[in-house]
């Protein structure tokens, strides 16, 4: 474990991560972080650079086309960019880093959502987030209808519309969602996976009760 602890939270669209992430730092707020200051981030974005990424790929202009090969690329820029700018620092610095997506949506959304060849989405995550990883993953886990059904009640409430992402069939979210778990599986070290479709309150006392025994005593 690095001095700080890296924190992320993974799963669908509408899976529930972003409330989660406020409910744990508003947590990690009232008992003034352990001691550690708290940094949220979120992927793509958390920098200037990675802003106007997201913005990019969120929301591409009418007619342009992305490959998956640009797309892939597209993220791992964001991310070269935040490890470096923003991650690696707050955890030399001993903060709390919580993260909303991190490498392993490439790997799910790219590697296997897309298609794109594994050991390339690899060698390219490597490259972008060199060897850092979460110390801790929480997989928000919901069925794809489920998921989907929240994000655009979310989009219709703020008066949006659905972005690039929000818009595939909806096999492309089931694979996210087996590509998640089976991931989950793999990584089982760092990963809890968790049933999104429990109440908030529920969710997010059970988040503390994992990372508090998961990080020794780290926070009371
Ligand atoms: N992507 C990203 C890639 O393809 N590759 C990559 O490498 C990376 C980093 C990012 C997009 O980019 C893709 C994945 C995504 O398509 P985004 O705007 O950051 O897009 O959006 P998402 O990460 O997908 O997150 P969302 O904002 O859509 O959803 P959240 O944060 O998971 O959900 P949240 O918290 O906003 O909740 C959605 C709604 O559900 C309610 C909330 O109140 C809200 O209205 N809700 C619940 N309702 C009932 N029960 C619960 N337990 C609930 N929890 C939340």
């Amino acid at each position: 474990m690095t001095p700080g602890v890296f924190i992320t939270f993974e799963g669908s669209e509408g899976c529930g991560k972003t409330t989660q992430l406020e409910r744990l730092a508003r947590r990690l707020a009232a008992i003034g972080g352990a001691g550690r200051p708290v940094l949220r981030l979120r992927e793509p974005g958390g920098t200037p650079l990675g802003e106007e990424v997201r913005r990019l790929l969120k929301h591409t202009a009418p007619g342009w086309s992305v490959v998956p090969e640009a797309e892939l690329l597209l993220f791992a820029a964001s991310r070269a960019q935040l490890v470096r700018e923003a991650v690696a620092p707050a955890l030399a610095a001993g903060q709390v880093v919580l993260c909303d997506r991190f490498l392993d949506s490439t790997t799910v959304y790219q590697g296997v959502a897309r298609r794109l060849e594994p050991v390339s989405v690899a060698a390219i995550n490597a490259f972008a987030a060199g060897p850092l990883r979460p110390d801790v993953t929480f997989l928000l886990d919901l069925p794809a209808e489920l998921a989907m059904a929240r994000a655009r009640r979310r989009d219709q409430s703020a008066g949006g519309t659905p972005d690039r992402m929000e818009q595939e069939p909806m096999a492309f979210y089931e694979q996210v969602r087996a590509g998640y778990l089976r991931l989950a599986e793999t990584c089982a070290e760092r990963f809890v996976t968790v049933d999104a479709r429990l109440p908030i309150d529920d969710i997010e006392a059970l988040i503390w009760t994992q990372l508090t025994a998961r990080c020794h005593g780290l926070f009371p």
